[in-house]
């Protein structure tokens, strides 16, 4: 036995836990492990201290082994992952994010703003795999009025009435109900008249003063992104969650986060999917940090399945995680991988090497072959069945 087996080998000697209830035992050399997986088995909820214990475990495979035994008790092997096609109308941006290789200052030459008709042509474009989404995010631009959004949303759904309209963070919703000088809840209204139909999960950054001051120091703060998102909820919008994490936040400010988010989630039920985002430094002015690894990656998906106990989904995104890491956090607590997104803006803007998109044959062979079972969802998570022509949402 090599030295680091035989340490191995001794830990595990020392604390083997059975947990009763479970399928398999549950095996760690972490001690401190041991009466939190004792409350997952129990099904009983994760406090702050227990979430910092599992972000600062050496036991990341012991961490693993309960989110996914999370994930297979909510899911089994199911694994979803959706047709979609991302649409960035503008990258111009008067925020100025420290986090973001994506805005560009008004009058900037890398920035643009889509025509309407060239917005409604991106949308067609991709639609080769008769996409059931369209996900929607752009920068805060100085001055387009929410008319200009309405009316992208209007022509869509014009043109492809049967496709989900997934747009406008609940930070681009602040902006929007500021600059038109409404309440948010005026702004939601006029956004879902137009034909909006659920929002992603972007702009919650990670909700601690500290840290929000240092890298989106001009973005809406962390209560008021909880606030529209609540609104957005009783209004009857499903809506994402994410956190950028990755940067300079510590772990009481990743558990901070998770936790603020699980109590809107008790609150409303709106939250349909976590997504943890990992920071990409390339072309940010915060390019000096550095990437994440596999591991931490990996365990952040874990910690989140297990401390967001009442969010039905946890998002593993390829397009930020790799397909190889997104695949592998299939057996950590993620049971969707999002979908074919087909052009990928913000990402590859901060030096994702990732493709921009994927083909359904394609995600369902990394989902297959992580031994799990591929379901094509909408965005509402409804099972799609296609035949060779259309698709049927069943309901
Ligand atoms: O809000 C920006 C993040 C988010 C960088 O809801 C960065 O289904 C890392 O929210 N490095 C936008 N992250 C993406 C997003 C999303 C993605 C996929 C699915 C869904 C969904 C939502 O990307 C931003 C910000 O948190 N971001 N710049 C960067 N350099």
């Amino acid at each position: 036995m090599r030295p680091h087996e035989l340490r191995y080998h001794q830990k595990s000697m020392q604390a083997e836990t059975a947990v009763p209830g479970a399928t398999q035992s549950f095996r760690t050399y972490d001690r401190k492990l041991k009466p939190i997986a004792d409350k997952v088995m129990a099904q009983q909820r994760l406090d702050f201290e227990e979430g910092l214990a599992l972000y600062r475990s050496s036991d990341v495979l012991a961490v693993g082994w309960l989110a996914n035994h999370v994930r297979e008790r909510l899911h089994g092997d199911t694994t979803y992952f959706n047709v979609n096609r991302h649409i960035n109308p503008t990258n111009v941006c008067v925020a100025a994010c420290k986090l973001c290789a994506f805005g560009r200052k008004k009058g900037d030459p890398h920035g643009y703003t889509m025509a309407l008709e060239e917005a409604w042509q991106t949308a067609a474009s991709g639609y080769s795999e008769a996409v059931t989404e369209f996900h929607i995010v752009g920068g805060l631009h100085p001055d387009l009025p929410l008319e200009y959004f309405l009316d992208l949303v209007r022509g869509l759904k014009e043109r492809f009435p049967q496709v989900h309209i997934k747009a406008f963070t609940m930070v681009e919703v602040a902006f929007f109900a500021r600059r038109a000088k409404l309440t948010i809840e005026q702004t939601l209204l006029k956004l879902r008249e137009a034909g909006v139909d659920s929002m992603p999960g972007g702009g919650a950054e990670i909700f601690s003063p500290r840290v929000r001051s240092i890298i989106c120091d001009h973005k809406i703060d962390g209560s008021e992104w909880l606030e529209t998102a609540r609104l957005a909820h009783k209004l009857g919008f499903k809506s994402n969650a994410t956190m950028l994490y990755g940067h300079i936040e510590s772990d009481e400010d990743r558990v901070d986060h998770l936790i603020k988010l699980r109590e809107v989630q008790d609150e409303t039920g709106g939250f349909q999917t976590f997504i943890p985002l990992a920071f990409h430094p390339e072309n940010t002015p915060l390019d000096h940090l550095p990437v994440t690894t596999g591991l931490t990656d990996i365990r952040q998906i874990a910690v989140s399945r297990l401390v967001l106990d009442n969010f039905p989904h946890i998002k593993a995104y390829w397009q930020m995680l790799t397909p190889k890491i997104a695949q592998i956090a299939l057996r950590f607590g993620a049971d969707d991988l999002d979908g074919t997104v087909v052009e990928e803006k913000i990402y590859h803007d901060a030096g994702a090497t990732t493709p921009q998109g994927m083909t359904r044959k394609e995600l369902s062979r990394l989902i297959t072959e992580a031994g799990r079972i591929p379901v094509e969802r909408d965005t509402l998570y409804h099972p799609v069945t296609r035949t060779e022509a259309s698709f049927t949402v069943a309901v």
